[in-house]
């Protein structure tokens, strides 16, 4: 029987959701110059991937008594046995299984047929997509009929013209950024829209930017000039067509002006170059999913895309949280079709149905037994006074390869190795599905998630019947929906393969649309950043020496103007919203825009979420994260935006100050 590579082999970059190759050792890491993803060029948080990996990790499993007690070092056997004890003296209702998309689709896989076939539990939730892009994915799935892009990075070297929506890829995913510029270079255009002057947006050929939620106004603005323009015949028969037309006709160019914060020739610019394209390409991002307009902006350019048969391009968070989605990591199953279902069910017997989501469940809900994979809730759910309380009211079990602020409330920490230390398979953002193996030895006894399923259901009296993790490679090939094209023996000789990407069965869709937000009267809005140096809340990248030497201290950001006008350069400020507070040096930023507020995600003493209050999603109950309201203090003062709500400074290319 074939097995995936062993040691030596190129790792896969553990942070995003390109999932780059690199070649790794414990003293380097180098690019791998024949991987089609990074081409070579992979960004500077995997270029320093070795820095981070050795150090301070979780290397044998623990125990802790009471809540407040020392982790206590066990053997596997006696860790595996307290869990099982719990699993089976409580109500299969009150266990949450939360999968971060760190894992391989073969860990994802074993824990889901966990939860939902051994345990009995349907609240199973892919907790970094749920946080993440849930809302992009559920969109695609009922506008283009696939829950992933249509298109791959190298598509958008033949785009004519690309729109990105909420998303920042010159900082968040460089190789992409690099095929963008290099369209650029042979003449495609480039749109922004989003609320940010952002680095993406000073490099883009025309910036719109609008208020927080006033997305929906210019997107259905824009459809209804390339339908004024001369709709193709196909359009009127799309099903949902009837709905849609009605839904964007309110959408006329003074609704989308209102919108706007940027100049209104950006917008006639953006009209025009969306008409005379032939090959045109959308991605978005956190900037809609997380944004208070929710999932409004997302259906609008998605129908859009459709309207346009423009590629979807759209990239995934983490490294792995597209197919950790794809292997059925939601509540119930309820993402996988009624026949993919029947197929599981005829293998796992019968499978719950209805269940919470890792948000509502941490923050609404009491589970009595949380078991997660890597990830750090009290550092990335808002509210973190509401999760510590349900962290410490359940049975926590984390497998980590970190003890973090959270496993310091586990009962039991068990030890996983990291992406360059696992094997399987992870999908990327591309739904390019991509061999991982061992390039470096996992540490300590540390297992995979597969693993440990495989032991906890034997403890529990199944059977999984997976012996190693091209055993669950063969059932994900015969069970996850997109995934029966896939060659088993080609990845388990380290070639690359696609799962099923669309459009199939395409429809337009509508949703309803809150408008765009302001800031109450002397109150400012606050958004969270990502750092070019840290990745998410930063506790594996502030282990690199250069990547923290480089990203400074913590700030709270604003744009240069006002900072002059305040008069308070270098002043210590604090934000305070209507759940907590952050305090740190005030900084200039010429991606904020006037009465706004920045603050990086990394930030660790302070943390952004301390602000957030929980504000879920209508359609993916993923936190609104971004734009809270906040009032700033110097010392006991209040200190006002120097503009009204109202008459937000409208940036212009080139005139800014700093852009
Ligand atoms: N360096 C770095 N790279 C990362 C990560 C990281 O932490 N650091 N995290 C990874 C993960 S998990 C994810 S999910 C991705 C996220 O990557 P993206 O999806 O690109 O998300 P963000 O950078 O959070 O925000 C995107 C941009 O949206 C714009 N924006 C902000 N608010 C709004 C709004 O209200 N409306 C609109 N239309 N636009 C707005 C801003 O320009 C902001 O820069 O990045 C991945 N890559
Ligand atoms: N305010 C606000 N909150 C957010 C977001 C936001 O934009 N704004 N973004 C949300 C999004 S998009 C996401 S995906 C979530 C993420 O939420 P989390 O997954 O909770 O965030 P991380 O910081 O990645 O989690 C860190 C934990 O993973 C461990 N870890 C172990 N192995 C690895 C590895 O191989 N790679 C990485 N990266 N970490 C490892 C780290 O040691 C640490 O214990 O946060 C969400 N929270
Ligand atoms: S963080 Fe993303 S872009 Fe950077 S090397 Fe890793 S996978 Fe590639
Ligand atoms: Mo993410």
């Amino acid at each position: 029987m074939r097995e995936y590579p062993g040691l030596g082999a190129t790792a896969i970059c553990p942070y995003c959701g390109l999932a780059c190759r690199l070649r790794l050792t414990p003293d380097s890491t180098a690019p791998d110059p024949t991987d089609p993803v990074s081409r070579g060029s992979p960004c500077v948080r995997g270029m320093t991937v070795h820095e981070a990996i050795g150090r301070g990790r979780l290397l044998e499993p623990m125990v802790r008594r009471g809540k407040r007690g020392r982790a206590e070092r066990v053997g596997w056997s006696d860790a595996l046995s307290r869990i099982a004890r719990e699993i089976a003296g409580s109500d299969p209702l009150g266990v949450h299984v939360a999968i971060s998309g760190k894992v391989t689709n073969e860990d994802a896989l074993a824990l889901v047929r966990l939860a939902l076939s051994v345990i009995g539990t349907p609240n199973v939730d892919g907790a970094s997509a749920r946080v993440c892009h849930s809302s992009t994915v559920g969109v695609l799935k009922e506008i283009l009929g696939v829950p992933a892009s249509t298109g791959t990075l190298d598509d958008i070297l033949g785009m004519d013209l690309l729109l990105l929506a909420g998303t920042n890829p010159a900082v968040d995913y460089p190789p992409m950024y690099a095929r963008i510029a290099r369209a650029r270079a042979r003449g495609a255009s480039v749109i922004y829209l989003g609320t940010l002057n952002s680095e993406t947006a000073r490099a883009s050929d025309v910036a719109v930017l609008v208020r927080p939620g006033g997305e929906t106004a210019v997107l259905n603005y824009v459809a209804r000039e390339v339908l004024e323009s001369g709709a193709p015949a196909w359009v009127s028969s799309v099903p949902g067509w009837d709905d849609y037309y009605s839904w964007i006709s309110a959408y006329d160019r003074r609704r989308a002006e209102e919108a706007l914060i940027g100049p209104t020739e950006a917008l006639s610019r953006a009209v025009d170059l969306v008409i005379d394209s032939v090959r045109m390409g959308v991605a978005s991002g956190m900037g809609l999913t997380h944004a208070p307009g929710g999932c409004a902006a997302l259906v609008s350019l998605y129908d859009l895309a459709l309207l346009k048969r423009a590629t979807v391009v759209t990239m995934r968070g983490l490294v792995n949280v597209q197919g950790v989605g794809d292997m059925g990591a939601c509540p119930g199953l309820g993402c996988w079709d009624e026949e993919h279902r029947r197929a599981a069910e005829s293998r796992w017997g019968p499978l719950p149905r209805g269940g919470l989501t890792f948000t509502d469940a941490l923050l609404e809900g009491r589970p009595d037994v949380i078991i997660m994979t890597d990830m750090n809730p009290l550092h990335s759910l808002p509210e973190p006074r509401a999760v510590r309380r349900a962290l410490e009211d359940a049975f926590v079990v984390c497998m980590c390869s970190y003890s973090n602020e959270t496993s310091e409330l586990a009962d039991v920490l068990l030890p996983v190795p990291m992406m360059p230390e696992r094997e399987g398979t992870v999908t990327n953002g591309e739904r390019r599905v991509r061999p991982v193996a061992r390039a470096l030895p996992p540490p300590g006894s540390s297992r995979q998630e597969w693993e440990i399923a495989v032991a906890l259901a034997r403890l529990l009296g199944s059977e999984m019947g997976y012996s190693s993790a091209l055993d669950v490679t063969r059932e994900i090939k015969a069970l996850v929906p997109g995934y029966q094209g896939i060659d088993v023996e080609a990845l388990a000789a380290g070639r690359d393969q696609w799962a099923d990407k669309g459009p199939v069965r395409p429809r337009l869709a509508v949703a309803e649309d809150p408008g765009p937000v302001r800031a109450p009267p002397g109150s400012w809005l606050i958004v969270d950043l990502r750092s070019p140096h840290h990745f998410l809340g930063g506790e594996v990248t502030w282990r690199v020496r250069s990547l923290a030497r480089a990203s400074g201290g913590p700030a709270i950001m604003m744009n240069p103007r006002d900072l002059e006008e305040l008069g308070i350069a270098g002043a210590r400020v604090r934000a305070c919203s209507e759940v907590g507070c952050v305090e740190a040096p005030v900084r200039a930023n010429p991606s904020i825009p006037r009465g706004f507020l920045g603050y990086y995600l990394s930030n660790r003493r302070a943390r952004y979420n301390d602000l957030v209050p929980w504000r879920p999603s209508p359609c993916s109950r993923t936190p609104l994260y971004k734009y809270v309201p906040v009032t700033l203090y110097l010392g006991e003062e209040p200190l006002s935006p120097p503009l009204g709500p109202e008459e937000v400074e409208v940036f212009r290319k080139g005139t800014h100050p700093l852009g």
